[in-house]
């Protein structure tokens, strides 16, 4: 089966041009310029007219937690309703993260993660693998990984004492370990043994409401975690370091430092980092402000977190931007942080958005279309080590977004939502622009506000090493 994509301008993480995307089969074929396919005389067996459309390489989401157990509960979408609600977003890989807790077999959760999402979904999807239990055997676990498992990324969290906390020499171990391999440490930096401090004290001054999750878990937290993490790369021979969810202008500070010194460390931000803020969503009236509590936690707008997170984005400070789905209802999930908000599950749902919302940045003059593709698609999928992903090339896999920039989205629970949550973090958001056809290796999974992916269509893939290093 061949398809051509015609009449479209093709966007790249370098430039733009117009022309006309071959695929046979899963893979793209060839990419022609206007004309070339009647002049080649090339009849496929499908069209897609992307006139005054773009067409762009399909999203990768580096960061979504499907099913993921926290907080007393597990976040609400399952592998199935999280990649349907991906696709919906012109998102066609996303990586997720096996969760190994202390005591546990690192080879057996990710065993348990490849269950969960075997045959669940419509978009390839690859893995990172939590450590949140350091030991020889985890360490000798983590090479396996790298060298078997397509598995080459592990996150580490300075957060969460008792749950998935690493201490410094932990980490260092784990750091030393990956620059053997070749793999990237992710990081959660933030300072958890003070932050619970913080909590405590927060808790018992009466103060529960769900605008004390971000102050007690201060920008300056954030930093000096960002930093004594950048610090253990350089003692552990400059492994890669990929500092996760940044939301705080001092912690980016601290990447751009390292960065301009030349280390490979890398940062992400997310859409809730960019758009919301303590005031107008974390704070809301009585127990609302629940649906936004996630760690690192939404930042004061009389700050400049935001525009310092923009202009980051616009000068490669910040690498990528992911979602860090991590979805719980309101009902009987986020109220379990009824009257204490250190109960709250963390986390907020958005992979259906991220697309849309970072597409906004470009119609709002804070990036390029370019960095909205080098930021979304390209650069996640180099970094980590995803091939064939993340291009618009011969070879690459065919997975496409074709974009409608005359297309208006609006995001709301009774508007554009598929997620598997009741409420939308972004509830009443407008975005110029839509999604309008999405193709995963070849198979159109969502044209005409319908979808027409499949369960089990998406494949895990297996991951290299990362290819963005310097
Ligand atoms: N932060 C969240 O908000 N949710 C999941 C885990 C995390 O680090
Ligand atoms: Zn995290
Ligand atoms: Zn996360």
């Amino acid at each position: 089966m061949t398809t051509l994509i015609q009449h479209g301008t093709i966007i790249s993480a370098v430039g733009r041009r117009a022309g006309d995307v071959l695929i046979d089969g899963e893979s793209i074929v060839a990419v022609l310029a206007p004309g070339q396919a009647e002049a080649m005389g090339i009849a496929a067996d499908r069209i897609i007219d992307a006139t005054d459309k773009y067409v762009v390489p399909g999203g990768v989401d580096v960061h979504t937690h499907m099913q993921l157990p926290f907080g007393g509960t597990e976040a609400s979408d399952t592998f199935e309703t999280g990649t349907n609600a991906a696709a919906w977003g012109g998102v066609t890989t996303i990586v997720d993260f096996a969760v190994q807790r202390t005591g546990e077999s690192v080879i057996d959760t990710l065993a348990e993660w490849h269950d969960k999402a075997a045959g669940n979904c419509s978009i390839d999807y690859a893995f990172h693998q939590i450590i949140g239990g350091v030991d020889d055997e985890s360490l000798k676990a983590m090479t396996y990984l790298v060298e078997n498992e397509g598995v080459t990324s592990f996150k580490m969290f300075m957060a969460y004492p008792g749950v998935f906390y690493s201490d410094d020499g932990q980490i260092l171990r784990a750091m030393q370990n990956a620059a053997e391999s070749g793999a990237m440490i992710m990081m959660h930096a933030e300072n958890g043994i003070a932050i619970d401090v913080l909590v405590a004290q927060a808790l018992a001054r009466g103060e529960t409401d769900p605008r004390f999750h971000s102050l007690t878990r201060p920008a300056e937290l954030e930093s000096e975690a960002t930093h004594r993490a950048i610090q253990l790369s350089k003692v552990a021979g400059n492994v890669p370091l990929y500092i996760v969810h940044m939301s705080a202008s001092e912690a980016l500070e601290e990447v751009a430092a390292a960065r301009h010194a030349g280390l490979n460390v890398f940062g992400e931000t997310c859409p809730q980092y960019l758009y919301l803020s303590l005031e107008d969503q974390l704070a809301q009236p009585g127990f609302e402000g629940a649906k936004w509590v996630c760690s690192t936690p939404l930042r004061t707008k009389h700050a400049h977190h935001q525009s310092d997170l923009w202009k980051g984005l616009r000068m490669n400070e910040l690498a990528i931007v992911s979602t860090d789905h991590c979805p719980f209802c309101f009902k009987d999930q986020k109220e379990l942080g009824l009257g204490n908000f250190a109960a709250i599950p963390n986390g907020i749902g958005g992979v259906e958005h991220r697309m849309e919302l970072i597409y906004q940045g470009v119609v709002n003059g804070e990036i390029s279309l370019e960095r909205w593709v080098e930021t979304c698609s390209t650069t996640p999928a180099r970094m980590f080590g995803l091939d064939k992903k993340g291009v618009i090339e011969p070879g690459a896999d065919a997975d496409i977004l074709v974009w409608d920039p005359n297309g208006h989205t609006r995001i709301g629970i009774d508007d554009k939502h598929h997620m598997n949550m009741d409420h939308s973090a972004y509830e009443g958001f407008e975005i110029d622009g839509k999604v309008d056809t999405v193709l995963s290796r070849g198979m159109v999974v969502v044209e005409n506000d319908t979808f027409t992916g499949a369960k089990g269509h998406g494949r895990y893939v297996k991951r290299g090493l990362s290819s963005y290093l310097q």
